[in-house]
């Protein structure tokens, strides 16, 4: 059994298609053990993307994170992290799978509608930001 440590991202949630993506994770079998909405605070969406810090689009990737409700979510079951970044598709929509939900509903590399984790480490790391209180 693994976690990883989702979110669905303000361009997803401004047009509300949070209920289709969260039901996408549920029918391919994923498991959602937590869940919350929250607008986050820069200091959280710094610590989340600190590994972006100096990048040409880290400032426009803060403000984007920052600017509305998002929905964090920890899907659960074997090979969660594999499974669910396949859901979620390719970074940039223009070259994610047409079926996955970046490939559906992304609008650009920045506002491609979901995040998650990518190895066992990133999804201990962001589940204690998002989720400090399971900890
Ligand atoms: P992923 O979310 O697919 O793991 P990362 O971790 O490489 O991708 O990038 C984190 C986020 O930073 C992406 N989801 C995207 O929103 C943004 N991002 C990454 N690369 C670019 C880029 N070249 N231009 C704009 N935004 C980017």
């Amino acid at each position: 059994m693994e976690r990883t440590l989702v979110i669905i991202k303000p361009d997803a949630m401004e047009r509300k298609l949070m209920g289709k993506i969260i039901s996408v994770y549920e029918q391919e079998g994923l498991h959602i053990s937590s869940i919350k909405i929250l607008k986050p605070s820069v200091e959280t969406a710094e610590s989340h993307y600190s590994e972006h810090k100096g990048k040409s689009f880290f400032t426009g990737l803060i403000e984007y994170i920052t600017r509305g409700e998002v929905c964090v979510l920890i899907a659960e079951g074997d090979n969660a992290i594999e499974r669910v970044r396949k859901i979620n598709g390719a970074t940039d929509p223009a070259e994610a799978d047409k079926e996955s939900i970046r490939g559906r509903f992304g609008i650009s590399k920045t506002e491609n509608s979901v995040h998650a984790s990518d190895s066992v480490e990133s999804a201990q790391r962001e589940i204690s930001i998002w989720f400090p209180e399971l900890q």
